[in-house]
C-alpha cells in the first residue's frame, strides 16, 4: 500500500473563515486521522492546481454561498451572451409551503450553448485543436475532429433538422451509441434551440416507446446497428418497433434520420420505411457547413433526460440553457483541475447525464480535447482502457466504480502492461466507491500519483455537487469530501431537521445552484412532490449520507426504491412491472442486493399464477421479459420463488424483510409480527436456493 499516511494535518496552514461545518477539516487541529487513511496531494500537484489549498477553497466557497449572484455572474461573464441577463441573477423558491417551486438563473440573458462550445473557442484561436478523438470498438477504427471540423459537422446536421421542420422548442430523440454523431447531434439541436432527449441505446423498444409517447419528438436520430464487444445490436429494428407502436397510440414521428454504421451492418441489410427513414450519409453532407445560431433565453430548455424514480413511469428531467452551461463548465474545470493541455476521457455513454455534462458540454465549453470510445471497456481484453490512455496520452480519466471493480478482479497485469504516464487526475461517478476499489484505482492505475475526484451528483443536479478538488485538500478513500462552490448540502433527520457535526441522515440541499433541473417534463406536480415535499425548504436527493467529525461526506446509497446497478438507476417498480406483465407471473417484489462488481444486483421475488410449476425455463423467460421491456442492464440477477410475499395487514409489502432474505441476513429479520401471515417468511427462506 503506497498510501501516504499522515498523523495530523497540523502541517496545513490554518486560518479558515467563518463557515463552521468546514472549519473542522480545513483547520488541521481536529482532524481524526486515526480513523481513516488520509491521502495528501503531492506537492507538485498542489502547486499547479487551480485550487491549491484548503484556504483558497474556503475563500472561494465562502463567497459562493454568501454572494451567489456575484460569484456566478463573474464566471458567467467569461462566456458569450448575445444579451446580458437581467438585474436579478437568480430567483428561487424551494419551499413548497410558500408556493410553487421555482428556480431561475440568468433570466433574460440571451445565449447559445453550442456557440459557447464551438464558435467561441474557434474565435479565440483554438479552431485547429482536436475537439474529439473517436476510438471505435475495433482497435484500428478511429478518427478525430478539430473544433472547426466539429462545428462544420454540427452545422450540417442543424441545417438538416431545420429543413425537416424542427423549430426552436421542438423535441428530438437521439437513440445512438457512442459515435461522434451522438455529441454532434446534441450540439446541432442546441444550435437551433431544439430540445434533445438522448435515450441510451441499450434501452428496449418498450422503453423507447414510453419516451416517444411522453415527449412526442419531431424526429428520431439513430443508426442501423452497433458493435459492442463481439455482439452486433440492431438498433434500427428497435426504433421501428417503437415507432410503429407509437402510431397506434396516436403519436407519429415524421422522420427517422439513420446513420449507416458500416462496420456493424450494411445498408442493404437494414429494414427501411420509405417516406419516413432517411440515410444520414445521403442527406447530411449535402447541407451547408455554416448555420446561424438560434439565440435563446437562459431559461429556455436545453434537454430532457429520462431517469428512473420510485414509480414505474420514468421522469423527464428538464434542464435549461444558461445555468446548466455555467455550472457544467465550472465544475469540469475545478473538479478535474482542467488545463489547456489536458486530454480528457470519460467512459460514460451520452445516454446518461454524465455523458451530457462531462462528455459533451462541460469539456467542450472549456475547449478541451475529449476522447469518445464506442466499445466496451474490456474488449478485446481487460487492458483496453489503458491501451486507449496510452494511445491518446489521456491525462484525465473519469469512470465508474463498477468498472474499477471489474478491472481490479481481472488482475494488475492488464494495467501495468501499459505506461499510463500521461495520467494526472482520475475520477469516479455513479455510486459510492468502496475504499478498496479506491485504493486499487489510486495505487495501481494512478501509480499513487493522481488524485481521485469522487464526484457525487445526479441527473437532477446537472453537475457535480460534492466532490474533491484535486490538490486542494487531503482525501479519504471512499469519501466524496466537500461541496462544490455554491452548493449547500445539509443532512436532515426523519423529521426534516438539520443535523450538525458528525451525523448521518438524509442528504438534502439548501438553496439552488445554476445547474439544478427546473421541472419534470409535463409534470411539475410530481417534481414538487418527489423532490421538495419530503423535507420542506430543501431539495431532497434520495440519498443517505453521513458526515464524519472532520466534515467529510460519505454517501451511503439510495434511501428510496431505486437500485443502482453498475451506476445505472433502476426503479424497483419498473422491474416489477416488467415481471408481472409475464402471463405466468402473479406478483413480484424487487430489491437491491450487494453485488461484487455491479455494486448492487437485482433480486426478484416472484409469485406465480396458481398451478404454474417452478422451472428453470420459466426463470429464463421472466428474465427475458425484463430485458425486452427495459433493457439488458436491468435483467434480474436472481429470481427467488415466492408462494406469497410478506405483507402488512394493510397489504404493503415489507421490503425490509425481503432485503434481509436476499442478503441472507436471516438473523436480522427483525420484527415480523406485524405481518398478516408471519409463516410466509419461513416459506421464503426454505425456497432460497430452490
Ligand atoms: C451522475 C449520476 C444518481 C445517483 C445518486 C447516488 C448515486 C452518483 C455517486 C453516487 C455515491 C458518488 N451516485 N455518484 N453515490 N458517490 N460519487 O450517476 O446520476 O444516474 O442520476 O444517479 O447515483 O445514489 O442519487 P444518476
Amino acid at each position: 500500500d503506497h498510501l501516504r499516511h499522515v498523523d495530523s494535518m497540523a502541517t496545513l496552514p490554518s486560518g479558515a473563515g467563518k463557515i463552521p461545518e468546514l472549519n473542522a477539516v480545513i483547520l488541521g487541529e481536529s482532524l481524526a486521522s486515526e480513523e481513516h487513511d488520509l491521502v495528501l496531494p503531492t506537492h507538485d500537484f498542489a502547486q499547479q492546481a487551480h485550487v491549491s489549498s484548503p484556504q483558497k477553497y474556503l475563500e472561494m466557497y465562502k463567497r459562493s454561498v454568501e454572494d451567489p449572484a456575484g460569484f456566478w455572474s463573474d464566471i458567467a461573464s467569461e462566456f458569450y451572451w448575445k444579451k446580458k441577463w437581467g438585474q436579478q441573477v437568480y430567483s428561487e423558491n424551494l419551499d413548497v409551503t410558500k408556493g410553487n417551486i421555482n428556480i431561475e438563473w440568468f433570466k433574460d440573458g440571451i445565449t447559445n450553448i453550442c456557440y459557447n462550445c464551438l464558435d467561441r473557442n474557434i474565435d479565440s484561436g483554438n479552431g485547429d485543436k482536436i475537439a474529439i478523438h473517436w476510438e471505435g470498438n475495433e482497435r484500428d477504427v478511429d478518427g478525430s475532429l478539430t473544433y472547426t471540423q466539429l462545428l462544420e459537422r454540427v452545422c450540417q446536421v442543424a441545417n438538416f433538422l431545420k429543413d425537416s421542420g424542427v423549430k426552436k422548442g421542438d423535441t428530438v430523440i437521439i437513440y445512438l451509441p457512442m459515435l461522434m454523431e451522438l455529441p454532434i447531434t446534441m450540439l446541432a439541436c442546441a444550435r437551433i434551440g431544439a430540445v434533445h432527449s438522448v435515450v441510451f441505446a441499450g434501452y428496449s423498444a418498450e422503453s423507447l416507446l414510453q419516451r416517444v409517447m411522453d415527449c412526442k419528438p419531431k424526429i428520431v436520430v439513430t443508426c442501423n446497428a452497433v458493435r459492442r464487444g463481439n455482439k452486433v445490436i440492431n438498433l434500427k429494428d428497435i426504433v421501428d418497433a417503437a415507432l410503429s407502436e407509437s402510431i397506434k397510440n396516436g403519436i407519429s414521428v415524421d422522420s427517422c434520420l439513420t446513420y449507416e454504421n458500416e462496420s456493424a451492418m450494411k445498408k442493404e441489410d437494414t429494414k427501411w420505411k420509405k417516406g419516413r427513414d432517411v440515410w444520414w450519409q445521403e442527406v447530411v453532407p449535402n447541407y451547408s457547413t455554416t448555420c446561424a445560431v438560434e439565440w435563446v433565453d437562459a431559461e429556455d430548455p436545453l434537454f430532457l433526460l429520462y431517469t428512473s424514480g420510485s414509480t414505474g413511469k420514468p421522469k423527464g428531467v428538464l434542464h435549461t440553457t444558461g445555468g446548466y452551461m455555467i455550472y457544467t463548465a465550472t465544475t469540469f474545470k475545478y473538479a478535474f483541475d482542467y488545463k489547456e493541455f489536458d486530454i480528457y476521457w470519460c467512459t460514460a455513454d451520452c445516454g446518461w447525464i454524465t455523458g451530457h455534462s462531462y462528455v459533451t458540454y462541460g469539456p467542450l465549453l472549456n475547449g478541451a480535447t475529449v476522447v469518445v470510445y464506442e466499445g466496451v471497456p474490456n474488449y478485446p481484453d481487460s487492458g483496453r482502457c489503458w491501451e486507449i490512455v496510452d494511445k491518446y496520452k489521456v491525462t484525465i480519466f473519469y469512470t465508474a466504480p463498477t468498472l474499477v471493480r471489474s478491472l481490479m478482479r481481472d488482475g494488475n497485469e492488464y494495467v501495468t502492461r501499459y505506461s499510463r504516464k500521461s495520467l494526472r487526475v482520475l475520477g469516479s461517478v455513479g455510486e459510492p466507491i468502496n475504499p478498496s476499489a479506491w485504493r486499487w484505482f489510486y495505487n495501481v492505475v494512478g501509480d499513487s500519483r493522481c488524485p481521485i475526484s469522487d464526484t457525487w451528483w445526479q441527473t437532477e443536479t446537472g453537475g457535480f455537487m460534492i466532490t474533491p478538488l484535486p490538490g486542494a485538500w487531503p482525501q479519504k478513500p471512499g469519501s466524496a469530501t466537500f461541496p462544490f462552490f455554491g452548493v449547500q448540502p445539509v443532512i436532515v433527520d426523519e423529521k426534516g431537521s438539520e443535523i450538525e457535526g458528525e451525523c448521518s441522515g438524509y442528504l438534502c440541499v439548501k438553496s439552488s445552484w445554476p445547474g439544478a433541473f427546473r421541472t419534470l417534463y409535463g409534470d411539475h406536480e410530481r417534481y414538487e412532490t418527489t423532490y421538495f415535499r419530503a423535507f420542506p425548504g430543501y431539495y431532497f436527493s434520495g440519498d443517505g449520507c453521513s458526515r464524519d467529525k472532520d466534515g467529510y461526506h460519505w454517501l451511503t446509497g439510495r434511501v428510496d426504491d431505486v437500485i443502482n446497478v453498475s451506476g445505472h438507476r433502476i426503479g424497483t417498480t419498473e422491474v416489477e412491472s416488467a415481471l408481472v406483465s409475464h402471463p405466468q407471473c402473479a406478483e413480484a417484489a424487487v430489491v437491491g442486493v450487494e453485488h461484487e462488481v455491479k455494486g448492487q444486483g437485482i433480486y426478484a421475488f416472484v409469485t406465480l399464477v396458481e398451478g404454474v410449476p417452478y422451472s428453470q425455463e420459466l426463470r429464463k423467460s421472466l428474465v427475458l421479459m425484463v430485458r425486452n421491456q427495459i433493457g439488458a442492464f436491468a435483467a434480474p440477477d436472481k429470481i427467488h420463488w415466492a408462494p406469497s410475499l410478506p405483507k402488512t395487514r394493510s397489504g404493503k409489502i415489507m421490503r425490509r424483510i425481503l432485503r434481509k432474505i436476499a442478503a441472507r441476513q436471516l438473523d436480522e429479520l427483525g420484527d415480523t409480527s406485524t405481518l398478516a401471515d408471519p409463516s410466509v417468511v419461513d416459506q421464503l427462506i426454505a425456497l432460497a436456493d430452490a
